[in-house]
């Protein structure tokens, strides 16, 4: 009888009064409570009809019942599949029909948003609200505080993270027990974690930054977290002083940076400043030595592959690149037909390894495209090695803009832009930006003689899309730069607007 993700992260932590999450107002869970809630809310899944193999969809605020509840999903083997929290009901349905979910669970002030798409679905909604209350909790309280780990394998899913996609239709990457189980390992391993470290977690638990790397790694090794809801300045200056290391995206370094609380007093006792998710820039790296003497260590992944290049801990961590491979993480520079190009050269980069996906759901030619037989997933990011091993991310092969460490592909934006009244069509980009490294920008052009109304038009993409992916400006051109085979030249967009949130915002 076994359930490897729930015995390797969560149940070995049993009847353990060490503790594991601490809250900004000085209350601490330890990991025998924590347990014990997680065994509750796993009792109730059980009571509302949920099996192992089923989905649950949670767009849940940060809180230490959501992730017991990501906790309960591994101890029943219902495959969790968290929702980013900025995402609209419009979003939310599509993810709910195409996972086939079972429950949604979802904060009080959605509900209402949520109820016909669960009607029409012919699901249940339960809720779970940003202060640990809610339906859900009700029904956990009086539950048993054990639950027996429905037997899994290290083969069958633990989550549905769904991305997006270039053609505008987002993919559920199947992530199974073993993808998640020796990632974890891996990275606790190389970054050297042990149960003395307190990690400061700022970051969403919808993605598998802050869900998955930064909670499994604390998991594995038994150590600590200050769970913070999200990232505020003043909080993360206020907490440092307690935490021994600290995982984020670039924007986290950057606005720690412009505030001059932030130096090598407040870092001293820091073992640990780790970053991914988007490109740091050199000369944050080389600004953030500089003012605390601690060189960030960056490291890459991506949904479908959880972490697969790291900077050392030990060796040399060098600015703008992300590092080696993992131990047990193969990784491929490659040409379009698949063979390895030469050191220094530019390439797509591939990777196979135990944590690779097992495929997108129920997308069987999309897996075909991406995952090859031989096991290599193609990232569709761009790379070079160089000879000593270093791999440098030099850009990506796939539309796809990065703000704050969130993806947003253009396809999906434009296809919301043109179904507007006037819009004949758009061309979305990403251009720099000094907070979230990229923004965007939306082009369009007129159907001939419309006037577009912008006010309009920003109003209904909000209705259909997250904040995150709106457009910061929208521009009218006549036209749309094509080349000879009527491609859109986003390359020349891009160079025009590039200066469009450096020089005002
Ligand atoms: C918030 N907003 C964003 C945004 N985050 N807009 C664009 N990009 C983002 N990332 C919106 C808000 O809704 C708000 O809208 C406005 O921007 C300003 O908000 P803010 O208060 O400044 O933002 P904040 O809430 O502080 O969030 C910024 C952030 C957050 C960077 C802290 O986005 C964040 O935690 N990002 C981390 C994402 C992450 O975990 N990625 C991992 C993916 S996994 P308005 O209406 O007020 O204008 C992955 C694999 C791997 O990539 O390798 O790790
Ligand atoms: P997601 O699909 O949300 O998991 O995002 C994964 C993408 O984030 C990757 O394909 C990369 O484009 C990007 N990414 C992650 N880490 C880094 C990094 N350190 N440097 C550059 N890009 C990164």
């Amino acid at each position: 009888m076994a359930n490897p993700l729930y015995d390797t992260l969560f149940g070995r932590h049993a009847g353990k009064t060490t503790p594991f999450i601490h809250l900004a107002d000085g209350r601490c869970i330890t990991h025998s409570d924590f347990l014990e809630h997680a065994a509750q809310i796993a009792h109730a899944l059980t009571a509302l009809g949920l099996n192992a193999g089923d989905r649950l969809a949670a767009q849940v605020e940060k809180s230490p019942e959501a992730l017991a509840l990501y906790a309960a999903c591994a101890q029943t083997g219902v495959v969790f599949l968290p929702l980013n929290t900025a995402y609209t009901p419009n979003e939310v349905s599509y993810f709910v029909k195409d996972s086939g979910a079972s429950l949604i669970v979802c904060d009080d002030v959605n509900e209402d948003g949520l109820t016909p798409l669960a009607q029409d679905a012919g699901i249940r909604i339960e809720t779970l609200n940003a202060d640990g209350c809610g339906r859900l909790m009700d029904r956990s309280a009086n539950m048993p505080t054990t639950f027996e780990p429905v037997d899994r394998s290290g083969d069958d899913l633990a989550g549905i993270l769904y991305t997006s996609g270039t053609t505008g239709r987002s993919k559920g990457a199947m992530i199974t027990q073993t993808n998640l189980i020796s990632n974890a390992q891996a990275l606790a391993e190389s970054w050297h974690f042990g149960d003395g470290d307190v990690l400061l977690h700022a970051l969403p638990i919808f993605h598998v930054h802050g869900l998955f790397a930064a909670t499994n790694v604390m998991l594995v090794t038994g150590g600590s977290m200050i769970f913070l809801p999200k990232f505020d300045l003043d909080i993360m200056i206020q907490m440092l002083p307690k935490a021994t290391a600290m995982m984020g995206v670039p924007t986290f370094y950057t606005r720690l940076l412009s505030d001059p609380r932030f130096d090598r007093d407040l870092t001293k006792h820091m073992r640990l400043f780790i970053s991914g998710s988007a490109p740091l820039l050199a000369e944050t790296h080389i600004q953030f030595e500089k003012r605390t003497g601690h060189r960030i260590l960056e490291r890459y992944g991506m949904t479908e592959t959880n972490l697969t290049i790291s900077n050392p801990y030990d060796g040399e961590r060098r600015a703008g690149t992300v590092g080696l491979p993992l131990p047990g993480i193969e990784v491929k520079i490659t040409d379009s037909t698949g063979s390895e190009v030469s050191d220094g050269e530019v390439g797509l980069i591939e990777v196979r390894g135990p944590n690779v996906f097992k495929g997108y759901w129920q997308m069987p030619e999309k897996t075909r495209e991406e995952l090859r037989e031989n096991g290599f997933f193609i990232t569709g990011d761009l790379g070079i090695r160089e000879s000593d091993g270093y791999i440098t991310i030099v850009g990506r092969d796939k539309d796809l803009i990065i703000s704050g460490g969130y993806n947003i592909y253009p396809k999906e934006v434009e296809l919301a832009l043109d179904a507007q009244p006037g819009v004949l069509e758009s061309a979305v980009i990403g251009v720099p930006h000094p907070d979230f490294g990229e923004s965007v920008v939306g082009v369009l052009v007129a159907q001939g003689g419309a006037d577009l109304d912008i006010d309009a038009i920003t109003d209904a993409v909000g209705q259909l899309l997250a904040r995150f992916k709106h457009p910061r400006k929208l521009v009218v051109l006549d036209e749309l730069p094509r080349n000879s085979m009527g491609k859109v030249q986003k390359n020349l967009l891009r160079n025009q607007f590039a200066d469009a949130f450096t020089l005002q915002e």
